[in-house]
């Protein structure tokens, strides 16, 4: 369905060999792994446990292991997520179909005749049957001022917020924007949109205005749901003012509500809405629109390697039966469990393992509004204590961040309570791996190292489950998760089969979590995911088969650079940079940092005629980042140069650049076919004579 022309070209486009990843991410245990015989350190704890499955297991009483299952899962899809389907979840009408995909579209339809309301599925029938369990364990920035949120209480405040949005005209289908703290009115809202029907689109709320009115415009958003002001780390962050730059750039926007979070005196104009006001007098109860299992339930920007942040699409059924798959089994989540997962909401992680997977297993989730060092190093193991937590999931760079400050930040706090940890985002490198489960985890707890994506839904590669009796490898996702076909795929297309083997890592089934698009643009949906391998969904990612035929990810194939574990395009941070007047030309790419994983480098090309220094010229671009993106994508490096390394046909060759700014200019390759070979020369000398 795509030219083989096209198909190579995309394969090009994409094409850096894992050998050229490690030697910029030299410092990865994945990388180091497969080029030497290093013996990896298994890990077997006390007890594997295999959490039963018995939806399968009754029926099919010979399936007991994990690859047991996993195989039965992509041999009889049907039986194994209608089992599961119907289990699981709470439908207004039953399913007769369980898939119906049409690869040549990449068009992917799960459950299609069912239908169920996802906040029915997440609150109302836990309110139901345990009404006074707390649903949502809000630890607030200042620690010991933790609320609590039951699930009775939790569905009056999703009534209230639902009715509060019918009020004000929205409907089925129109899309909501979120910039909101983590806090429960932020949850409330999230499944206040699936209530009624609505599509929510969460901003993170440290992206900026230009960065928000770019997705609200692009959702086409009219309603946008903030606060006053967020608190993270003991500081201040003025979001409704972040929220007015936006929305006078976005005339689509009919309505802002604005929760109070600070209680601070905000500006409120003729479109603002103060949101107690209207919920102290909404209804408490608000009839569950009825969802087709295809509506969408949310949007979510991600970065790509080029072009805007696209709008990654979620449905409603499919998505929230995988969150809640991968919630129970990955970490094997249990009744009256209080699951920790410290990411923000903003993200994918905080959808799916926040909100939307424990809650519809109605399990006790934590919000957690601060930062891993706020007041001091020891408070996530201050609040695993307080709060009793038995999982907690994070991400590797903060684990990098705190291990630096020594382990009696862990020791001095009981984390007995511990039982799972986990960890997302980004490579969990050896080092980290060993002191999370070797301090935090006492050496007894299960580590899941979980590989997935936004566009995935849920986790599609991790330790656990494992087979009774099965180990843990340090430092490596291992086994895929029921449901999921990893595939490596050579340059030229090719599957790549057997172990010890690497490619770029495809996954060539389709799961129930997966995208269906990307909002307004579902060619652009094919063309990133399905054109480069057709057959197969291409995740960006290259990843390594091991002689145990276990996966390591060895990081990003495309310009996408992971710093502290979010995702960013080097294309956004270049088009921002080329705003400024005295810019000419500019080139980013990623770096490896000890504490981020990966760092922006930015080589920049000047004009000719000069007004400003360049000193001034560089704090300009890093204040243009941060106000067209986010802080996290301010450039650690920006290094002036004459010119840029780039071939005949005017394609600047980033791979020289990245060997540049790894600091590794005596690995640069092949050079020759340069327009003009002589300037990577100079910009080495610059780097040089700047380190
Ligand atoms: C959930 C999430 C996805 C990208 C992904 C990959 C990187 C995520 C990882 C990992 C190595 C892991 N990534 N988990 N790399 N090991 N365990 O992070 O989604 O923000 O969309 O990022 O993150 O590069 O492609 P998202």
């Amino acid at each position: 369905f795509v030219s083989v022309q096209l198909v190579s070209r995309a394969v090009q486009q994409i094409w850096r060999t894992p050998q050229s990843i490690c030697a910029t991410r030299g410092y990865l245990h994945a990388c180091r792994s497969f080029s030497s015989n290093e013996v990896k350190s298994a890990v077997t704890p006390a007890e594997i446990t295999t959490t039963p499955i018995p939806e399968i297991t009754d029926a099919f009483p010979h399936l007991q292991t994990h690859e047991s299952i996993h195989k039965f899962s992509l041999e009889q899809p049907d039986e194994f997520w209608g089992r599961l389907a119907r289990s699981r979840l709470e439908w207004q009408k039953e399913f007769q179909v369980v898939r119906d995909h049409d690869m040549e579209k990449s068009a992917f339809r799960w459950f299609p005749d069912g239908q169920l309301n996802v906040s029915v599925n997440c609150v109302d029938r836990h309110a139901r049957q345990h009404p006074d369990r707390v649903a949502l364990l809000w630890e607030k920035d200042e620690p010991g001022q933790e609320e609590r949120v039951t699930y009775r209480e939790l569905q009056e405040l999703v009534c209230r917020m639902g009715n509060v949005l019918l009020e004000c005209g929205v409907k089925r289908g129109d899309r909501v924007a979120l910039y909101m703290p983590v806090m429960p009115l932020s949850v409330a809202a999230m499944l206040a949109c699936a209530r009624i029907g609505a599509i929510h689109s969460v901003v993170f709320a440290g992206f900026s205005a230009e960065a928000l009115a770019s997705r609200v415009q692009d959702a086409g958003a009219e309603t946008v749901i903030t606060a006053d002001e967020a608190v993270r780390g003991g500081k201040v962050i003025k979001l409704k003012q972040v929220v007015d730059a936006a929305v006078a750039k976005c005339p689509t926007v009919r309505q802002v509500l604005v929760a109070s979070r600070t209680g601070a005196q905000v500006n409120m104009g003729p479109k603002d809405i103060s949101l107690e006001q209207v919920l102290s007098s909404a209804s408490t109860e608000c009839p569950p629109a009825v969802q087709n299992a295809e509506d969408l339930l949310f949007l979510l920007y991600t970065s790509g390697s080029t072009g805007s942040p696209k709008g990654v699409a979620h449905t409603t059924a499919g998505y929230l039966l995988y969150a809640s798959v991968t919630h129970k089994h990955v970490f094997d989540y249990r009744d009256g469990d209080i699951f920790g997962c410290v990411a923000d909401i903003g993200w994918i992680t905080g959808h799916s393992y926040v909100v939307y997977g424990p809650l519809a297993n109605g399990a006790t989730t934590l919000l957690y509004e601060s930062t891993p060092t706020y007041p001091d190093p020891g408070r996530y193991w201050e609040t695993v204590s307080r709060l009793g937590l038995t999982h907690f999931y994070c991400a590797p760079t903060a684990l990098r961040l705190l291990l630096r400050y020594g382990d009696d930040w862990v020791l001095r706090h009981d984390r007995s309570s511990l039982r799972v940890l986990g960890c997302v985002g980004e490579p969990l490198n050896q080092e980290a791996w060993h002191w999370f489960h070797g301090v935090v985890g006492d050496g007894r707890c299960d580590l899941t190292d979980t590989w997935w994506q936004t566009e995935t839904g849920g986790i599609m590669i991790s330790p656990r489950p494992s087979a009774p009796g099965a180990h843990i490898n340090a430092g490596m996702p291992m086994r895929p998760m029921f449901g999921v076909l990893p595939v490596l795929c050579d340059p030229s297309g090719k599957v790549v089969e057997g172990k010890r083997v690497d490619g770029a890592l495809c996954l060539g089934s389709i799961w129930p979590g997966i995208s269906r698009t990307i909002y307004g643009d579902h060619k652009r949906f094919i063309d990133t995911y399905f054109a480069p391998f057709p057959g197969h969904y291409f995740s960006g990612d290259g990843a390594y088969r091991d002689e145990e035929g276990f996966y390591h990810i060895t990081g990003r194939m495309d310009d996408v650079i992971n710093v502290t574990g979010h995702r960013l395009g080097t294309a956004e941070v270049e088009d921002a940079m080329t705003e400024h007047p005295e810019v000419s030309e500019t080139a980013v790419v990623g770096f490896p940092h000890p504490v981020k994983g990966e760092a922006v480098f930015a080589f920049i090309v000047l004009k000719e005629e000069l007004e400003s220094s360049q000193e001034n010229i560089v704090a300009d671009l890093k204040k243009l980042v941060r106000s067209q993106i986010a802080g996290y994508a301010v450039p650690d490096e920006i290094m002036v140069c004459p010119g840029l390394p780039k071939t005949r046909s005017g394609k600047i060759l980033r791979r020289i650049l990245r060997k540049v700014a790894a600091g590794q200019p005596d690995e640069l390759g092949d050079i020759s076919t340069l327009a003009d070979p002589t300037i990577v020369q100079t910009i080495v000398n610059i780097y040089n004579t700047q380190h």
